[in-house]
């Protein structure tokens, strides 16, 4: 039987609704208990991600030339918070997976292009990369658990995705994938509750709005697995959960499908999560954030559409919780 379990030691930035919604009591002991082995196995891994990350085979592409129509407010978050505090639940449910996740292969890596195209095809990471323009933003990102960053990313506008798939004209959201199958690689997916794969997904009009980024690289470097390797969306003006990791197949469909966190928590985590400080999370306020690197103390204020308005306003009602479109 699945039984509500309040776990009122979780500080109150951590995204407990799952746990809250579908672990019991004996799965949470099972959990812990797990921990430690699994940190420790870790370990050795940290060298391996460091030669994987030197060898990889994207190493020479980077850096590449900074568009500047794209201006942050605040500094950029130091490097180093980045890449060692972040949300990949396939190598399990906390913030520190960046060791663990070195051993995700992303190579070979192919992409699925399929649904209501012109013609499916797959494409290979690398080959992919030789059909696009790469250019680095900078672009802040709110995580609904109300912390932020401001990062230089490297990739290209989903539009030239969206134009080398050829969608059909009846074709509306495009739905993304990560990887997952491998537990060995990825030990979260373990964890049976959760509605792997990772899935995401945006209008076709989002997906080709100027904003809407794949990325390949971070700091003027390939991108690392914790982030995301080697292909992962940016789109800044929503919760960073919508920005999907590790993706290796686009479909293009006219029916909106059910996301990983919607699927969830639909009230909590739903399909639009455009930024809003004025609506908040059943549990905590949305009205502001921290930022990493900085203290949690330190709370700056959030904006609508995370200050991407000019950009984005256009696609959604005034409060961005409905399209304009349908
Ligand atoms: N496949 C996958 N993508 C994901 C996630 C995840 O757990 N799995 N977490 C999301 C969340 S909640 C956030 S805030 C960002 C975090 O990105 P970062 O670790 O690069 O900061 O990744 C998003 N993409
Ligand atoms: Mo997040």
């Amino acid at each position: 039987m699945l039984v509500k379990v309040k776990r009122g030691w979780e500080l109150p930035e951590h995204m407990a609704t799952p746990e809250d919604v579908f672990m019991n009591r004996r799965q949470i002991a099972k959990t812990l208990a797990a921990g430690p082995i699994l940190a420790a196995g870790a370990a050795p891994l940290l060298m391996a991600g460091q030669a994987q990350a030197a060898g990889d085979p994207t190493v020479d592409l980077y850096p590449v030339a900074r568009n500047p129509k794209y201006k942050l407010d605040r500094e950029i978050t130091p490097e180093q918070n980045a890449i060692s505090y972040n949300n990949f639940y396939e190598f399990g449910s906390h913030k520190q997976i960046s060791r663990s996740a070195q051993r995700l292969s992303i190579r070979p890596w192919m992409i699925s292009i399929d649904g209501m195209v012109e013609k499916e095809f797959e494409i290979g990471i690398d080959d992919l990369l030789k059909k696009v323009d790469l250019e680095e933003r900078l672009y802040r990102h709110r995580c609904v658990e109300a912390w932020a960053m401001a990062v230089p990313w490297s990739g290209f506008p989903m539009k030239q995705l969206v134009d080398l798939a050829q969608p059909k004209a009846g074709a509306k959201y495009v739905v993304m994938k990560t990887i997952s199958g491998n537990k060995s690689e990825m030990p979260g997916l373990r964890q049976f509750w959760y509605p792997w794969p990772y899935t995401e997904a945006l209008t076709i009009e989002e997906a080709t709005n100027e904003l809407a980024f794949m990325v390949t690289g971070i700091y003027g470097k390939p991108v690392p697995p914790q982030n995301g390797a080697p292909l992962r969306l940016a789109v800044p003006w929503k919760y960073g959960f919508k920005s999907i990791k590790s993706i290796i197949s686009f479909t293009f469909t006219d029916q909106r499908p059910k996301t990983f966190w919607e699927a969830l928590a639909e009230k909590e985590y739903g399909f639009w999560a455009n930024v809003n400080p004025e609506v908040n999370h059943p549990r905590w306020s949305q009205a502001t954030e921290w930022l990493l690197g900085g203290s949690q103390r330190d709370r700056v204020p959030t904006q609508l559409f995370n200050g991407y308005t000019e950009f984005v306003s256009h696609m959604y009602d005034e409060l961005g919780r409905e399209p304009l479109w349908r």
